[in-house]
């Protein structure tokens, strides 16, 4: 890859996320073992472990495991909080973390509910102290706004910005230079490597190769011989921490914005509420050279009752004014 192509790619990955976001709303359960759970309803603890906190893990707990075993493993802990997953709430988070992303990086590709790629190349002008800088702002801005912490990891492409993101959980924020690459991954075991699963690196084990830089230095004929055309050079390529891979940016097929009011509203406030939403989605069309048919709007009063209302005009527009 040529110098202009070089790039930085930054990764966030949120910290213990379900879990996380429960505490925020419930401030008085952050210093307990929280455990979220999928109860299947079967019998009253039957179903699996979604994630926890990592006071829960330092204890044992992890994603997957049965909630009956969480229990077990905490029992002599009175205070373990055991809660239900509730998805509509952290995706209602995530959007808005989300955005937060977008508006930092235009080239955005959403990976999961917690985990998306940014690329910063343009925005830095290829300098990975400026990408730190941006990290760090990323990291305060979704803090402040959110009251979550995050892990960031930065890189020259997507593979070792998922790595680098992966090195420091949680509250991380590793910076990995296009010279630092081979030294950063070359002492992880193979299974670490992103992309290789349980299968792959049995094999390989059985070659002799454990970490990654015996892969990197290993023969490449022998490789495509052991795994073939595709994935052998793959294989190589990825323990020299090669990714050509572009942040896709995904079609948006939606555009939205939230605010809370700080005045319960009557009918003349909540136009002056929503006037700025109008305002910045408008521009966001207009930056984006978008334009739609379909306007709607929800609103959640505080007893949390949820209305909306929706709109499909015959011409298409990205005007404020039309919006309102
Ligand atoms: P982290 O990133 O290690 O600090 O912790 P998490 O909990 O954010 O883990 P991550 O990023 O792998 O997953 C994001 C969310 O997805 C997590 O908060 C809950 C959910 N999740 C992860 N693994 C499982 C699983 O095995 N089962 C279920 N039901 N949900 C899962
Ligand atoms: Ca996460
Ligand atoms: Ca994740």
């Amino acid at each position: 890859m040529s110098a202009s192509e070089a790039r930085i790619i930054l990764a966030v990955d949120l910290d213990y996320f379900y879990a996380q976001c429960e505490e925020v709303r419930k401030p008085d359960i952050k210093n307990k073992p929280v455990v979220i759970c999928v109860f299947s309803g079967r019998t009253e603890d039957s179903g699996a472990v979604s994630t926890a906190n990592y006071l829960a893990r330092s204890m044992g707990v992890k994603s997957g495991i049965p909630i009956v075993l969480a229990k077990r493993i905490l029992s002599k802990n009175p205070d373990a909080v055991f809660l239900g997953m509730d998805r509509d709430y952290y995706e209602a988070v995530s959007e808005r973390i989300m955005e937060i992303l977008r508006s930092e990086a235009p080239k955005m590709e959403q990976m999961s509910v917690d985990e998306a790629y940014l690329d910063i190349t343009d925005s830095t002008r290829g300098d990975f102290v400026s990408a730190e800088k941006i990290a760090t702002r990323v990291k305060k801005e979704i803090l402040d706004k959110e009251q979550l912490t995050c892990s960031v990891g930065i890189g020259p492409n997507k593979l070792v910005a998922k790595m680098a993101v992966d090195s420091k959980k949680p509250n991380g924020l590793t910076v990995i230079t296009p010279n630092q690459v081979q030294s950063f991954l070359n002492p992880l075991p193979v299974g670490k490597l992103f992309g290789i699963g349980p299968k792959t690196e049995e094999k390989l084990g059985a070659m002799g190769i454990k970490n990654v830089e015996d892969l990197a230095k290993y023969d490449q004929e022998k490789l495509s011989f052991e795994f073939g055309k595709k994935l052998g050079p793959q294989l190589k390529r990825a323990a020299q921490g090669v990714d050509d891979d572009p942040v896709r940016e995904k079609e948006l097929e939606q555009l939205s914005r939230m605010i809370t009011l700080r005045h319960d509203a009557g009918k003349f406030d909540f136009a002056t509420g929503i006037a700025p939403l109008c305002k910045d989605i408008s521009n966001r069309m207009q930056t984006k050279g978008l334009f739609c048919r379909s306007i709607g709007i929800i609103t959640i009063t505080s007893e949390l009752k949820i209305k909306s209302r929706a709109k499909t005009i015959d011409v298409p527009t990205n005007s404020e004014a039309t919006i309102f």
